[in-house]
């Protein structure tokens, strides 16, 4: 895999250090043509501001995804990550079908809720409706809380690798028994995460440093320094590796600065990603 086309859709939150603005920059860096779609701007994103704008974009996105099947203009992989709406989602379906690239790979992040609780925009008939979404990936990057939503399964606080497998065979399930799901932010004490990656009936487990102040952005962090090591040819555990270290480095970054509270400081690090991705 060389120069790839990658499309992420997802919002523009214009400040704050997530979705696009977060995307772009890393796929670039990872060396892949990174093609947008954005489902909305906003001109924060919801964890933290109050009083943010939204523009939905909804209206555009099938003229736009028509108008990419009429130049001939396919992609490798999708990448979706926070949508705004179940017609969004349908919307999302329609573009994996019309706008892929032969052997196109479909990634989703279903970016809906963390700590237990969906975030402030979503609904369990918005979880319900990503159920649906997640069903046509190959490669699926829930938290522990989507994974939650996904599969109708209790979310806990503690719990034990049971647990964790119930929830990994569950979204295997979901996604028709094919596929790898990589599941975030799997610990099994208080100074620990970590990520499960499992496909086929086996898991691999990467455990590393839990840094106890959470930080907002970090999903999309990892979800496109995911995609861009899997695209450059990486497989998918160390693919979820290297984003995990890459995560931890732009945490370790921002952790001083308190004012900082709304994402991470992903720039200064990037260079550290790209020498990640040469070994
Ligand atoms: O990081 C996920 C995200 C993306 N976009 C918007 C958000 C959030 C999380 O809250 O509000 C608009």
């Amino acid at each position: 895999m060389s120069y790839q086309r990658i499309l992420t859709i997802q919002d523009i939150s214009c400040l704050g250090q997530c979705s696009l603005t977060v995307a772009l920059p890393i796929l670039s860096a990872c060396g892949h043509e990174t093609c947008i779609l954005p489902s909305a701007v906003l001109s924060t994103h919801t964890a933290g501001f109050k009083g943010f704008t939204v523009r939905d974009l909804s209206e555009d996105l099938p003229a736009i995804s028509a108008h990419w099947k009429k130049s001939e203009m396919y992609f490798d992989a999708i990448y979706t990550g926070y949508l705004g709406s179940i017609g969004q989602i349908d919307d999302v379906k329609n573009i994996f079908k019309t706008n892929a690239a032969v052997g196109c790979i479909n990634i989703v992040d279903p970016a809906m809720g963390d700590n237990g609780k969906l975030y402030p925009a979503f609904d369990v008939a918005y979880a319900n409706a990503m159920k649906t979404l997640c069903a046509e990936a190959d490669i699926l990057l829930p938290n522990i809380t989507e994974a939650c939503y996904l599969t109708d399964t209790e979310y806990r606080e503690c719990y034990d690798h049971d647990y964790v497998m119930t929830l990994l065979e569950k979204l295997y399930a979901l996604m028709g028994g094919k596929g790898t799901v990589v599941l975030t932010g799997v610990g099994y004490d208080a100074e620990t995460t970590g990520v499960s990656v499992y496909a086929d009936g086996a898991e691999q487990y990467y455990p590393h440093r839990r840094i106890s102040r959470g930080c907002h952005g970090t999903g999309d962090v990892y979800a496109s320094a995911f995609v861009g090591a899997f695209m450059k040819g990486k497989n998918a555990f160390e693919s979820a590796k290297i984003a995990a270290d890459y995560t931890l480095r732009c945490i370790e970054y921002t952790q001083d600065d308190p004012a900082h509270w709304y994402g991470v400081k992903f720039e200064p690090v990037l260079r550290e990603l790209m020498d990640m991705l040469k070994a």
